[in-house]
């Protein structure tokens, strides 16, 4: 809720290295994740209706927003939320797969975890311009991935995000200059499917389509 503070890292700067060094996590978290935290503040400052309550809220429902704030709400907004997931979707020190409910989902939605992942790095890597790709599920439970463009968040269109991958140049251009796919595959291997499978878990806890709000 407002004002929105930045989450800290779950893990230092240098943590995951050599995939994303520290001066890119260093520029990534504290100018641009910072950078969309205060932006989202300064919007909402004036406008005290929204002050009670939480970035998921907000972006579930952009269409009750002020008309004079909502682009920006739905910009800096997402811009907060869908950082947060993408520090929390990375982290693992060594490449894991996915276990428990989220493991019998992804065979159930995807056939394998490989098919998963192919569909899922196709988007990401051909995604035209800046966005986001995304392994959602719905009220259902059901998963699907999709991408998305600019900072717009998948709960806007009633979905639950699990994982996200930026793909905005800023998120990868210090090191890898325009090799996005060479980017995409080796973040790969950070997913930390741990958390996944407990958001997860979560989710399809809170049939209300509340999920983690619940
Ligand atoms: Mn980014």
């Amino acid at each position: 809720m407002y004002p929105f503070v930045m989450i800290p890292l779950p893990y230092v700067l240098t943590a995951l290295g050599p995939t994303i060094d520290e001066r890119s996590m260093d520029y990534h978290y504290n100018k641009h994740y910072a950078g969309y935290v205060d932006n989202l503040n300064r919007v909402l400052k004036p406008k005290t209706t929204y002050h009670t309550m939480t970035l998921e809220k907000l972006l579930r429902n952009p269409q009750k927003i002020d008309i004079e704030i909502r682009q920006d709400v739905i910009n800096f907004g997402g811009g907060v939320y869908n950082h947060e997931l993408f520090w929390h979707t990375l982290g693992a020190q060594v490449p894991q797969k996915p276990t428990g409910k989220i493991a019998l989902a992804i065979d159930r939605d995807f056939g394998s975890f490989e098919l998963l992942q192919e569909k899922l790095i196709k988007i990401a890597t051909s995604w035209f311009g800046s966005g986001w790709g995304w392994l959602c599920c719905n009220s259902n439970g059901t998963l699907s991935v999709m991408g998305t463009s600019n900072q717009d968040c998948p709960l806007s269109q009633g979905l639950y995000p699990l994982m996200t991958l930026d793909v905005w140049e800023h998120a990868y251009y210090l090191q890898y200059q325009n090799r996005r796919t060479d980017f995409v595959k080796a973040c790969w291997n950070l997913i930390d499917w741990q958390f996944i499978q407990q958001r997860y878990k979560q989710a399809i806890e809170c049939r209300d389509n509340t999920h983690v709000e619940c």
